[in-house]
């Protein structure tokens, strides 16, 4: 559908920033899947790159393609890491030029919708370049919840006490085709969290990471570095 196309033009387009030798962070979800399909048709042309997937499902995707595999412990750097988001702050509309966006704000993100923002965190933090992909329907003029955490299972009602002391409330994420709970790659569980429109988003980050039994919340406060907006006609890039 048209999502689904501007989902693949912002992918795609992202992909393009991938070079020769490069070690590359592989995301997680359907619109970076979009860019590891086409660095995986790269491969396929010759380009020799390593890519660090953040997920089952990334790398799951990653092998399929073709690209070759490597681990964080294996390399000692990350060029660049892609990867979606479930909502992006941008408080400008968009152009084909590259736009600069100095306020405040931009390009923060909750990411998490996949259960994978963990590793997506250490993998997108380690790349010397971040770059998000996304469809319009994630642009948000402020962020506002649900923020999800990754908590260990024995944790999950203690920290749920934690976030409603901090004014929010948590659902525990019930799997589709499973009964229970959705289990993470590392076996924890996701408490979903609202809070309603984020203040300040730095100061709720540095209280859920300090919150004992989170494992990692999917607040991504001033590390990306650049979008790329997939739209019907084009794609619309922004620099932080
Ligand atoms: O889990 C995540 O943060 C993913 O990047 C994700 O939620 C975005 O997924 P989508 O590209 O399928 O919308």
């Amino acid at each position: 559908g048209g999502t689904d196309e501007a989902k693949r033009r912002a992918g795609e387009r992202a992909a393009e920033e991938v070079e020769d030798g490069f070690v590359v962070g592989l995301g997680t979800g359907s619109t970076t899947a979009h860019a590891i399909r086409a660095i995986g048709e790269a491969v396929e042309n010759g380009l020799e790159v390593r890519g660090i997937p953040t997920s089952f499902q990334s790398r799951q995707l990653a092998l399929e393609v073709g690209i070759p595999l490597t681990s964080l412990d294996a390399v000692s750097s990350v060029d660049l890491a892609i990867d979606g988001a479930d909502q992006v702050v941008d408080t400008g509309d968009g152009t084909e030029q590259v736009l600069d966006r100095s306020d405040a704000g931009d390009g923060d993100l909750i990411k998490g919708g996949g259960a994978a923002h963990t590793r997506e965190k250490l993998v997108d933090a380690a790349a010397d370049r971040f770059v998000v992909v996304a469809d319009p329907s994630k642009l948000v003029d402020r962020l506002e919840g649900p923020v999800p955490l990754e908590v260990i299972p024995d944790a999950h009602t203690v920290v749920a006490d934690a976030i409603c002391e901090l004014g929010g409330d948590s659902t525990l994420r019930a799997a589709e085709c499973k009964d229970g709970p959705v289990v993470t790659d590392n076996g924890n569980l996701v408490l979903d969290c609202s809070f309603g429109p984020l203040e300040d988003p730095e100061r709720l980050a540095s209280r859920l990471a300090s919150i004992p039994g989170v494992v990692e919340h999917g607040l991504f406060v001033g590390r990306t570095d650049a979008a790329y907006v997939g739209t019907e006609s084009g794609v619309e890039v922004r620099e932080y």
